[in-house]
């Protein structure tokens, strides 16, 4: 009797080209193409001559606005972006995806990408954002893509968590504090396991908080930025925040998503943070954000009780609500971007006033727009 085999073999797609020349195509499949990350990189990767692929899951309501300008431009200038109904949760669905694509590159950003959120929905978060990563993998070794294809994996510098060192780089321990954390250390060590047992080009970008006017509007920067447009248009009385004081290592969306791209584009696979170098207090961000519609804030109270006062007027702008508290929380994230500065010659061109500034200012011209609509 023959023994049973440990490894099921996947089967091959039939007369690939060998993998340097498969690469060359330039054909990229991106989960999570509907968010923030996924509309900066097709922006980046059309520009580069790629034929962007993206995963949308169905929904009763649009998901797909942060790639409306690239839709548009297709009706007058048709590019190279296509679409799939897919989810990281159906296994059958990425398989034939992948199989019908034939991408030279993967960019995993598919997510439920919000901390708070995971402790809410663990298992689902778990199973999308762990699971989801194996299946990917397994998807691709399925059809024979395991030498061909590259994968790129967004981990993330929640997986540091509950500090061990400063600045974080490549090296530091891991320790995450939500289950958000945990399912993304699980597809950390399976997009490393999948590169050392198969031999595949898998990267995982440990990125640190990256930001921009496309960010989803339950994240603290944008809930900010939001915010101070619709008090200082007087469409709304007072923002309410949790914990003022985590301290976060912000850059820009778009120049990570150049990170990204690059980590794919090395003679061999690695792992690499992408960070700023700086750390910010989440209260500093609320200055900077309430400075540039010239409005100064001084800080009352401590605790729960803490009071943003708008120093001019002397009316309370901000306000802690315990509700927005994490069960456990991630206190301090800096990180060291000196590996991808030397070896992919990354570096973030936005600073962080910059990015205060441009997100504020987005959001003012969306929320005026948006009286002059309903006028
Ligand atoms: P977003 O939350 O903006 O986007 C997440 C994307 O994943 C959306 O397109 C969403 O679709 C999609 N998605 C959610 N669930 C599923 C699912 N079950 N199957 C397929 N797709 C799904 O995140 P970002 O763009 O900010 O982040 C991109 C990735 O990078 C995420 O994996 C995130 O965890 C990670 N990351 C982000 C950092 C940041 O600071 N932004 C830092 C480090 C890592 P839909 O639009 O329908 O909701
Ligand atoms: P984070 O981002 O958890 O770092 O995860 P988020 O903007 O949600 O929180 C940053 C810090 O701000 C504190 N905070 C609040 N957060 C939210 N969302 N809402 C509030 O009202 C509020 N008040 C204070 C939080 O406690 C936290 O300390 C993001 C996501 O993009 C992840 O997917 C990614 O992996 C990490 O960044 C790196």
């Amino acid at each position: 009797m023959s023994a049973i085999e440990d490894v099921a073999k996947p089967f091959a797609l039939k007369n690939l080209p060998p993998p340097e020349e498969f690469f060359k195509r330039k054909v990229a499949l991106i989960s999570g193409i509907t968010g923030q990350d996924g509309s900066y990189l097709t922006e980046l990767l059309l520009s580069k001559g790629y034929e962007v692929h993206g995963i949308v899951r169905r929904s009763s309501s649009f998901n797909t606005g942060r790639l409306h300008h690239i839709y548009q431009d297709q009706h007058e200038r048709p590019n190279k972006m296509h679409l799939h109904y897919g989810d990281l949760s159906d296994t059958t669905n990425l398989v034939y995806i992948i199989a019908q694509v034939l991408p030279s590159e993967i960019y995993n950003l598919g997510a439920q990408s919000h901390v708070k959120v995971s402790f809410e929905m663990s298992e689902y978060t778990g199973d999308v954002d762990g699971l989801g990563t194996l299946r990917l993998l397994d998807a691709i070794r399925t059809c024979g893509l395991e030498r061909h294809t590259r994968f790129y994996q967004a981990s993330t510098s929640e997986l540091y968590g509950l500090v061990q060192a400063v600045p974080q780089d490549e090296t530091t321990p891991f320790y995450p504090r939500s289950p958000y954390g945990v399912a993304k250390l699980y597809a950390f060590w399976i997009t490393k396991n999948y590169r050392e047992a198969y031999g595949m080009y898998a990267c995982n970008g440990i990125l640190f908080n990256h930001e921009s006017p496309r960010r989803g509007r339950t994240f603290v920067t944008r809930k900010i930025t939001r915010a101070v447009a619709d008090i200082s248009l007087g469409k709304q009385g007072c923002l309410y925040l949790g914990n003022l004081d985590a301290q976060r290592d912000w850059g820009h969306a778009a120049d990570y998503v150049e990170g990204m791209w690059r980590m794919l584009q090395q003679p061999a696979p690695e792992d690499f943070v992408l960070a700023t170098g700086e750390t910010h207090r989440v209260r500093e961000f609320v200055e900077k954000a309430f400075a540039v519609v010239n409005v100064q804030i001084r800080w009352e109270g401590n605790g729960e009780q803490e009071v943003g006062i708008d120093v001019q007027s002397g009316k309370a702008v901000v306000r802690v609500d315990a509700r927005y508290f994490r069960p456990a929380e991630v206190d301090l994230l800096l990180g060291s971007p000196a590996k991808a500065e030397r070896l992919l010659g990354w570096k973030r061109k936005v600073d962080f006033p910059s990015l205060v500034k441009e997100m504020v200012e987005a959001d003012l011209l969306a929320s005026k727009s948006l009286i002059e609509d309903h006028n």
